[in-house]
């Protein structure tokens, strides 16, 4: 061991303690750097948390709207992941991920005050600017699907026609004149496009039947005759949720149950599931079936209780006056195959005498009230009433 001198010996000191106090300060930013970086890593855990719950929440509320639009609409505003305004729910239905279109479809007809709000938001979302009516009703029918039921189908293309006017200035003498029209376009596509409708009618035919339309005057015949054949080229595309347009139709039925039919040319009792909705008599193998095996729309026919030799508490559907004329309606053939039917009547056994009246009483209601016709005819009034005025 050398020999220091004092004054080396308090140097040598002096660097030890230099060297001790380096150290912890080394070790303290050791820690220092452990602890960030552990923040930094339980940071990137809590975000991905973060949006690995939100994605659920998500993918939850999305089922939850396509149950129930109302309740799901809730959910998303209760999450924080969607704000309660109108122009929100109304861009958040117009993007429609992962929403179902049915579901925004009945959201968007709903009649309280924040459903009409929506609406008029969302039917703003759509430009219709220099769209002739037919590329308009394409843009707008395909960013939903109709509900079935005629209030809402009022309110929604009341909505378009308006849209449809503020952004087309001078086309329309008044929005219910669009409205009208619309429905004849809509009805036009269903002649048109649907093999059940044998009688096509030619575009002579459409512009005929909207004669007058225009606050009284016509509409030009170019403008109808384009309508025509861009629906006559190019049916509506509708939005098909889960490829069975029907299951809505039958969601709110006015009455179902079992009942026996009779067979139209061979006349055999079947057990059939019976549906009453929309004003047609829908009628399945079985109730959980997707797709009826019969279709019978109960416009023009009349219903009466009957006495059968073989079943109790009958009841028949009937042409009034032509007894020999088959009633429109259609079914499924073994082979699949839609086909009309062949009943000049319908005769109908219910289980008891009490089912049998309630069905009477039901089918009676839904045969006197067709609310498509009603809705129109009320338009077509309001447009002849400007007129005169
Ligand atoms: C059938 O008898 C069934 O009764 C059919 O009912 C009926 O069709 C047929 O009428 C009838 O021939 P079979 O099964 O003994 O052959 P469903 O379709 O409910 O099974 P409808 O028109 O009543 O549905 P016609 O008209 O096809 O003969």
């Amino acid at each position: 061991m050398v020999d220091l001198r004092p004054e080396e010996k308090q140097e040598l000191e002096s660097i030890r303690c230099r060297k001790q106090e380096l150290l912890q300060d080394i070790q303290r930013l050791k820690d220092e750097i452990a602890e960030v970086t552990t923040e930094i890593d339980n940071l990137g855990h809590t975000k991905e948390r973060k949006s690995m719950q939100r994605n659920k929440q998500v993918s939850m509320g999305r089922k939850k709207f396509n149950m129930d639009p109302k309740k799901g609409i809730n959910f998303f505003i209760d999450c924080g992941l969607l704000k309660n305004t109108s122009d929100d729910i109304a861009q958040f239905l117009y993007k429609g991920e992962g929403l179902n279109k049915t579901a925004i479809g009945d959201y968007l007809g709903e009649r309280e005050t924040l459903n009409l709000e929506v609406l008029q938001a969302f039917v703003e979302l759509h430009e219709f600017t220099d769209l002739n009516l037919v590329q308009a009703l394409r843009q707008f029918l395909w960013s939903f699907r109709l509900p079935g039921e005629a209030q809402k189908i009022d309110r929604m293309m009341e909505a378009f026609a308006q849209r449809y006017c503020h952004c087309n200035p001078g086309v329309f003498q008044h929005s219910d004149t669009c409205y009208v029209l619309s429905f004849a376009v809509i009805m036009l596509n269903t002649s048109l496009h649907n093999p059940n409708v044998k009688d096509k009618p030619s575009h002579q035919r459409f512009i005929a039947m909207n004669k007058g339309i225009n606050d009284g005057g016509d509409l030009p015949e170019d403008l109808l005759r384009n309508l025509y054949e861009s629906i006559k080229n190019e049916p509506f595309k509708i939005p098909e949720d889960d490829g069975n347009d029907l299951t809505h139709t039958f969601f709110n039925p006015d009455r179902e149950g079992w009942l026996l039919k009779l067979g139209g040319r061979v006349k055999t009792w079947k057990r059939r599931w019976f549906i009453l909705t929309d004003n047609c008599l829908y009628y399945f193998e079985y109730t959980t079936d997707k797709e009826p095996r019969g279709i019978i729309p109960l416009e023009n026919l009349s219903i009466r209780g009957v006495i059968d030799s073989k079943k109790p508490n009958c009841f028949e559907l009937y042409i009034p006056d032509h007894r020999d004329q088959v009633i429109k309606a259609c079914k499924t053939e073994a082979d699949g195959r839609v086909v009309e039917g062949n009943h000049t009547f319908y005769r109908i056994s219910a289980p008891t005498a009490e089912e049998k009246d309630e069905w009477i009483i039901h089918i009676k209601k839904a045969i006197s009230r067709d609310p498509f016709y009603e809705m129109l005819a009320a338009r077509k009034k309001k447009v002849s009433a400007l007129t005169s005025l």
